[in-house]
Order: C-alpha cells, then sequence, then structure tokens
C-alpha cells in the first residue's frame, strides 16, 4: 500500500490548530524556552464543566539546551514558512505565543517510553500548544531527537498519527514524520512530501508576494475556471485558488495568470463552438494548456475561414511538439492508449480500445481523424465543460 497524507488529516486536530492561530490569519507565533534548571507548567482546558486550570501541574527538568537546539527549531520554522501559507514568527517569551517549546530532560508527565508530548491548552482567551521533547544526548543533537521535534511541532501545525495509529507497521518515519517506526535510513528529521501535502492542504501554499510555487514543469498541470470567475490550478492535494495571485513559477517556467491563464480562458465563448474546439485541440494534441497567442492565432485562423477545423489538426499532427508527445513510430495499439490517457485521462475500455484500433489498422482512419474523434468525443467534451466553467 502506498502511503497517502490524507491519512494525516483528522478534523478536530485541524481545527484546534486552526483556531490557535485565528480566524483568517496566517502567523503563528513560538517560543524557544532555553531555561535550564526545573519549573512547573500549567494545563489549561475545555471540558462540558467549563475552562479548567491546573497550576503548575507538570514538573519539567532541562539539563543541556544548547544553541544547537535553538538553531535547528528556527531553521525548521524558516525552511516551513517558505512552503506553506502559515508564517512563523518567534518570540522572546511564552506570554501570548501559540507554540512554546520546551527540551526537557524529565518531565512528571511522561510515561517510561515517552519522548515527547504536544498539549493542547485551551482558554477563553484562545487555544495554544506546549510541546515538550527529551533530549536523550548530553552534547548534541542526534537525529532520533530532531525527529522528535519535528514530530512533535508537526502535531501542533495540525498533522496526526497516520489513521491515529503511529506504530503502524506499514510506515516508517521516511513515509511520514508522524509515525514512530525508524525509516529505512535511520531516523527521519524532515517532513516527507506526504507530510508536507498535508501540510500544504491545511494551510495553503505559500502564497505571499502574489507567487506561488509549484515543483514540476508547466505543462503537468490543469487549470481550472468556475462559473464564477475564479481560477484555479489541479495539484496533488486538489484545486488550488490562483485568483488573486500574480505569478506562479513551475520548474521550467514562470506564468502570469491574468495574462498566460485568464487570457486563454476569456478567449473562450462556448464549450462546443470554434474557441471551445480549439481549446481541446492544444489538450488533445499536445497535453498542455494553451498559450493565449497560439491559441488567439487559430482560433481567429478558423473564424476568418482561411483554415478549417480539419486543416488545424493536420497541422498540429505535423508539429514538432506533436511528435515529441506521441512519437511519430508508435504502434496504433500505444498511439490510442495514450490518447486515452492524454485526453480522457482515463484506461482505455477493451470497445472502445477495439473500435479505434480496427479504424487504424484498417486504414479506415488516419492517426489525425482518431485524434479528433476524442478530442470532439462527448466524454472530452464533457471534461472540457468542468475545465471551462461552463457547468
Ligand atoms: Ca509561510
Ligand atoms: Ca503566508
Ligand atoms: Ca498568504
Amino acid at each position: 500500500m502506498v502511503f497517502n497524507y490524507e491519512l494525516l488529516l483528522k478534523k478536530d486536530h485541524i481545527n484546534f490548530a486552526k483556531d490557535a492561530v485565528g480566524d483568517n490569519k496566517e502567523t503563528l507565533t513560538f517560543f524557544i524556552d532555553n531555561y535550564i534548571g526545573t519549573q512547573y507548567l500549567d494545563r489549561y482546558y475545555a471540558s462540558n464543566l467549563g475552562y479548567t486550570h491546573n497550576k503548575n501541574i507538570i514538573k519539567i527538568t532541562s539539563f543541556d539546551n544548547t544553541l544547537e537546539d535553538e538553531i535547528f527549531i528556527r531553521e525548521l520554522f524558516h525552511k516551513l514558512d517558505k512552503i506553506i501559507d502559515l508564517d512563523f514568527i518567534e518570540m522572546s517569551h511564552n506570554n501570548g505565543s501559540l507554540l512554546d517549546i520546551y527540551s526537557i530532560s524529565y518531565s512528571s508527565n511522561f510515561t517510561e517510553n515517552t519522548v515527547g508530548m504536544s498539549i493542547k491548552q485551551e482558554t477563553s482567551m484562545g487555544k495554544w500548544f506546549d510541546v515538550l521533547w527529551l533530549s536523550t544526548s548530553e552534547n548534541n543533537l542526534n537525529s532520533f531527537d530532531k525527529n522528535t521535534i519535528i514530530h512533535e511541532v508537526g502535531h501542533s501545525i495540525g498533522l496526526s498519527h497516520p489513521n491515529d495509529d503511529a506504530s503502524d507497521q506499514r510506515w516508517t518515519t521516511e513515509d511520514t514524520i508522524m509515525s514512530y517506526n525508524k525509516g529505512e535510513n535511520g531516523w527521519d528529521y524532515w517532513f516527507s512530501d506526504d507530510d508536507i501535502y498535508a501540510l500544504k492542504k491545511i494551510w495553503g501554499r505559500e502564497n505571499d508576494e502574489g507567487v506561488m510555487s509549484f515543483n514540476k514543469n508547466f505543462d503537468e498541470y490543469k487549470f481550472y475556471k468556475s462559473n464564477d470567475e475564479h481560477y484555479s490550478i489541479k495539484t496533488k492535494i486538489g484545486k488550488e485558488n490562483i485568483t488573486d495571485i500574480k505569478n506562479l513559477i513551475f520548474v521550467d517556467k514562470t506564468i502570469n495568470v491574468e495574462k498566460d491563464i485568464e487570457g486563454v480562458f476569456d478567449q473562450i465563448t462556448g464549450v462546443e463552438d470554434i474557441t471551445g474546439k480549439m481549446f481541446r485541440l492544444y489538450n488533445a494534441a499536445f497535453g498542455r494548456f494553451p498559450d493565449a497567442e497560439g491559441l488567439k492565432y487559430w482560433i481567429t485562423m478558423n473564424q476568418t475561414k482561411e483554415n478549417t477545423y480539419r486543416q488545424t489538426c493536420s497541422s498540429f499532427i505535423i508539429s514538432n511538439e506533436f511528435i515529441s508527445k506521441y512519437g511519430d513510430l508508435v504502434s496504433n495499439q500505444l498511439y490510442i492508449n495514450t490518447l486515452y490517457s492524454n485526453i480522457l485521462e482515463r484506461e482505455a475500455d477493451k470497445d472502445g480500445f477495439q473500435y479505434w484500433l480496427s479504424q487504424l489498422d484498417l486504414g479506415v482512419e488516419s492517426r489525425g481523424e482518431v485524434l479528433m474523434g476524442f478530442s470532439e468525443s462527448i466524454e472530452n467534451i464533457g471534461l472540457s465543460r468542468e475545465v471551462l466553467g461552463f457547468i
């Protein structure tokens, strides 16, 4: 079984973390305690009896707060800040901070096997987390301790154990930092890709300065317009809103939302007219979102009757971009399978596959005609209705 980030998302826990930050806010203040010696922490919680405050209920002792610990914690927030929309600000005291981090050598509420704890605190004034992590070696910060820190910080920003079971033998810290099982290469001490997906799902991708970054090439993504004029990009975590974003940075290029995304959708006047057909042809032939200028050129060529739609298809099919996408020497079988996955985004059904294969094998239709057939199939027109916001 492949790990899925959704296993880390539990609604109640996420809601607590979001309540701590506050409605429509995206700043989480943190405090790194460096007190050496013994101190007492209070517990604050809510129940159906109201709010309870247990003063000095947790006794903690710290023996070795090193600068290395503090630097590691600061860097973790610094690194995470750039990835998710939640922003982190360090405070020099714990009065009002939302995440207080204590390095300890002893805590009265730890059992024998406890190495860390993310404690939910709540008063009528608000919610916050106290994080305790056990420092297991006196003079350096080992990978196990780093793992504990990231794990407990993970809890405090909304992550749960995978399916609420951190010991599940199917996963290790390589799959998720929220596992208790050691990874193949030792204790991991950064969030896994799935952890990051989960965090992006909770807090959103960093979008400050009107910029969002993505870790694949532009052509790998699909874009959507909704019927209320909102725009989104489809990623691993679903549709992400890009309506008010200025630029999207991909591995291969930077895209301007107004010019390159809205500028394409604005040209589409209907799903079934030539503008909708041309939009679909870009995806069918090239497997990508159209570029605004190219789309405009071909729509104009068709509207002025300089080109028919069929001629346009032929031009697309002999282009280098088409050949590099499909290859010019592939078998009819592979060609048809590629059309299914590129255009309809699914595997071929048996009857459909046989039909198209015999059309090609018997020479009833050319590859170009089959491409047109896929692009203008009822199924693909239906798909494009959702993409174009005509629903
Ligand atoms: Ca941020
Ligand atoms: Ca932000
Ligand atoms: Ca923001």
